[in-house]
């Protein structure tokens, strides 16, 4: 198999579509091809040395006569400044703004056959395809990529309905490497938490914004502990945390709701969970929860963008209506209660991620599309 040379770029810091990004190099590393990230700053996963990986900084000289720095020029400059002395045959981007749009720029300037792929996540979609101002350059960003992707139906659905680009996207389905994301003893971890063995725990994993209604979920928690002992884990920070602290304080849940800030080892802190609460008003797929999933933790999440296409309703969770808090907490209540039916929805999440989500198939599927992209 002819082995490629491709550049990512990504937006680095936390958050889902980074992380799949990063994760996604990794992978096609370890399968031989050779990787190049072109990004701001070290993607945060990368955080040690991986063979056939590298990494390009995009400097942006701070001059007085901008207003602005100039991000995205110095971005496609620095893309086919590697496109052309590294001899890359792909730039995988994710986002259509101002990603794809850079790669455009740059395969223009490095005047080669460079294909480009943009992989769509969702907030590009769902919060800028509404601003007018921008909604011709995600147009252009897609349409003028080679092969664009999504990482959900709801999202390709979204995007047409939306942006109605002339181009056919593809959905490839998120991934977690399954070799960190497993179901692990971390009973070390509820000691030190002081989590009691009767205490059910309720995990809500994101960066807090707005749209990931992280006061839906504590007041689901407040119905849910009010009838039995129980522990919510708030994992992640953002802009709402203020609100959330307060509304805690309020609730009296001081002492039954931990806030964990952001945290490395997930896959601990979802092994001594027993909840995975997701009640977001957008989310085109909700890494989280298949994280959570790939650790035996059942899930309840909104109707909304993606989840319902990885929580599969009354199997590996449940699938409830944006803030119907009483159906939500009334579903957690029953299926906290019921030993068996809990154990049961955890086996299938964990099938679930080694089948519809089986890390090795959706590596390949990209692979695929790269190959089938140069012949
Ligand atoms: O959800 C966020 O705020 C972060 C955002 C991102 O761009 O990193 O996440 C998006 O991409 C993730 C990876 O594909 C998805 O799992 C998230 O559902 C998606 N977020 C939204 O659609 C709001």
């Amino acid at each position: 198999m002819k082995k490629l040379k491709i550049g990512i770029t990504c937006y680095p810091t936390v958050g889902g579509s980074g992380v799949v990004a990063t994760e996604l190099g990794k992978m096609l590393a370890e399968r031989g091809h050779e990787i190049h990230f072109i990004s701001s700053s070290l993607p945060f996963r990368l955080n040690k040395i991986y063979h056939n990986i590298y990494y390009h900084q995009v400097e942006v000289n701070q001059y007085s006569v901008f207003q602005y720095p100039p991000y995205d020029i110095a971005l496609a400059s620095k893309m086919a400044e590697v496109a052309n002395r590294e001899k890359l045959d792909i730039l995988h981007v994710h986002y259509a703004i101002p990603h794809a749009v850079c790669a455009i720029l740059a395969k223009q300037m490095a005047g080669r056959d460079l294909k480009i792929v943009t992989t769509l996540h969702g907030t590009d979609i769902t919060v800028l395809g509404y601003d007018p101002s921008l909604t011709e350059a995600i147009k252009f960003g897609i349409e003028k990529s080679d092969m664009v992707t999504a990482v959900s139906n709801a999202l390709v659905k979204e995007t047409f309905e939306l942006i109605n680009p002339d181009k056919q996207i593809e959905t490839i389905y998120n991934f977690i490497d399954d070799r960190i994301y497993r179901k692990r003893d971390a009973n070390h971890l509820k000691k030190q938490f002081g989590i009691k063995e009767e205490e059910k725990v309720i995990i809500h994993v994101s960066n807090f914004r707005a749209v990931k209604r992280v006061s839906d979920v504590v007041k689901s928690f407040a119905n849910i502990s009010a009838v039995m002992p129980a522990k919510l884990l708030l994992v992640g920070d953002g802009p709402e945390m203020t609100i959330v602290c307060k509304m805690t304080k309020q609730l009296g849940l001081e002492d039954q709701v931990m806030f964990l800030g952001k945290q490395e080892n997930l896959e601990e802190l979802y092994s001594i969970s027993d909840l995975m609460l997701l009640l977001s008003e957008k989310e085109s797929f909700g890494l989280a929860v298949l994280e959570a999933m790939a650790c035996g933790v059942p899930c309840i999440g909104t109707n909304i963008g993606g989840i319902p296409e990885v929580i599969e309703h009354g199997k590996t969770g449940y699938i409830c209506e944006l803030g119907d808090i009483e159906d939500i907490s009334n579903k957690a209540i029953a299926l906290l209660n019921d030993l068996n039916l809990h154990q049961q929805f955890s086996m299938n999440a964990q099938e679930a991620v080694a089948s519809r989500f089986k890390t090795e198939r959706i590596v390949e599927q990209y692979e695929e599309l790269y190959f089938k992209l140069l012949k």
